[in-house]
Parts: structure tokens; sequence; C-alpha cells
């Protein structure tokens, strides 16, 4: 007589809470636009491991309109982003 212990974990995955905050350090600021930068011109971000969170307008290619969304987000190096900033 055996007993079968099961064990499961759950992950859950988010994005991040501020918006356009993309290394999820709580400010909007160049650390994170060098990541929005650097993924520049890629498609499909669903696939990409990082490039998914630049993805500011979710149309799943990252281009001029995410910096756009961006800059109008942005706010500096330890100055906390804004929750409410449009996307
Ligand atoms: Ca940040
Ligand atoms: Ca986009």
């Amino acid at each position: 007589m055996g007993v079968s212990d099961s064990d499961s974990v759950l992950v859950t995955v988010s994005g991040p809470a501020i918006p356009c905050d993309l290394d999820s350090d709580g400010d909007v600021d160049l650390d994170d636009f060098a990541l929005l930068q650097s993924c520049l011109g890629v498609s499909n971000v669903s696939q990409h491991p990082v490039c998914w969170v630049a993805d500011l307008n979710d149309n799943g290619s990252i281009a001029i309109d995410d910096v756009a969304l961006f800059v109008g987000c942005m706010t500096g190096p330890g100055i906390p982003g804004d929750a409410d900033c449009p996307q």
C-alpha cells in the first residue's frame, strides 16, 4: 500500500503594475526605455521572452507607437510611475 503524493505549484505571471515600467522597479526611466529600444522592430512579441512587456499598445509588435506611449508615461530615475498612465 503506497501513498501517492502530488504536489502542484501555481505560477502567476503578470505584467508590470506601473504602465511602461518595463523593468518593474517602480519608476519609468531610461532603463525602461533601453529595454523598449532594444526591442524595437520585434514582431510576434507573444513568443518573445523579454520584449512582450514592451508592447505597450498590445498590438503584437514593438514600434514607434509604443515609444510614443512610453514617452507619455516617463517619469525619471527613482520617481514612481503613474499607475493611471494611459496605455
Ligand atoms: Ca523602471
Ligand atoms: Ca506595440
